[in-house]
């Protein structure tokens, strides 16, 4: 059966890929920083995400960067909340990227679609602020904190401990009343990771697809893009899309990317091809 994410007031069907557009309200973010820091900016460009085929438009307020500092909660909140307020009211299914239960709660109050926590909904309160909403939780794993997650990461067996971390969180969810119909999952590409752990855990995506949460990948311009091509982060496109592709193929339900249009070209060429052969 295929697997339909219930996110608010949408369902997301994942009989196709789905893209989840990227919209970083932030000074300082590793690609974008401060060119959506203005509201009507922001705005403008959400529209634009959902009118070249985004399915979710992911708007986050704090950067989550290797070494990025913290952004109090009052500052997250003035740059997310009247982007998301006016997205919803243009009928965009919107994501809200956040550690902060209090920016949980108030964008669940605005309607929101997703809520979209890099720290898999750890901090305290996180978990109830969102269990008793109908929104989707997207929850990944991220090895420490943004500040100090890449001085040395190590693992013994990164695939396996990601997924038995990530199945921890998704039981924590439940066991608050969560319906598993509502939690997706992410790996964390890049959040505490070396390039041979993204290797890795991107070769282990079929594994983690097949305990049938829809799994969610985001490899979009960053760094290990640039390592692969020596490209700076604004020349990374044709590589963000060429890990999406794959990422998809290897069972990846929902891809976070900044370039949407360039994206949503390519899986539909890749779908309506897949099965061509000589
Ligand atoms: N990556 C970033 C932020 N949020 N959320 C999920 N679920 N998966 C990811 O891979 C992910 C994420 C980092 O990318 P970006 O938002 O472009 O940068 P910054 O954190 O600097 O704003």
């Amino acid at each position: 059966m295929t697997p339909v994410l219930r996110c608010g007031a949408f369902s997301l069907c994942l009989d196709r890929p789905r893209v989840m557009g990227i919209l970083n309200v932030t000074s300082d973010s590793f690609s974008d920083g401060g060119r959506y820091l203005a509201e009507g900016r922001a705005i403008e460009h959400g529209l634009a995400l959902a009118s070249g085929g985004a399915d979710l438009v992911d708007v986050g307020g704090e950067s989550t960067r290797p070494g990025a500092e913290p952004v109090p909660v009052g500052v997250e909140l003035a740059r997310v909340m009247p982007v998301v307020r006016a997205l919803v009211r243009e009928g965009v299914a919107v994501s809200v990227d956040t550690m902060k239960p209090e920016v949980m709660r108030q964008a669940i109050d605005a309607g929101c679609a997703m809520v979209n926590d890099v720290n898999a909904f750890r901090a305290e309160g996180a978990v109830s602020a969102v269990a008793a909403s109908g929104v989707g939780l997207c929850a990944m794993h991220m090895a420490g904190t943004p500040a100090t997650m890449q001085a040395d990461p190590r693992y013994d067996d990164v695939a396996g401990e990601v997924q038995a971390y990530l199945l921890g969180r998704a039981a924590a969810l439940e066991s608050a009343g969560v319906a598993r119909d509502r939690v997706c999952l992410d790996p964390g590409f890049g959040f505490g990771k070396n390039f041979a752990h993204n290797v890795a855990l991107l070769a282990a995506l079929p594994r983690l697809a097949a305990t049938g949460y829809p799994v969610v990948a985001g490899l979009s311009r960053k760094r290990m893009i640039g390592e692969i091509t020596g490209r700076p982060v604004e020349e990374r496109v044709a590589g963000s899309v060429a890990a999406a592709l794959l990422a998809v193929q290897n069972g990846a339900g929902i891809v976070r990317v900044h370039d949407v249009k360039e994206t949503v070209d390519a899986l539909k060429v890749w779908i309506a091809l897949r099965g061509a052969r000589q």
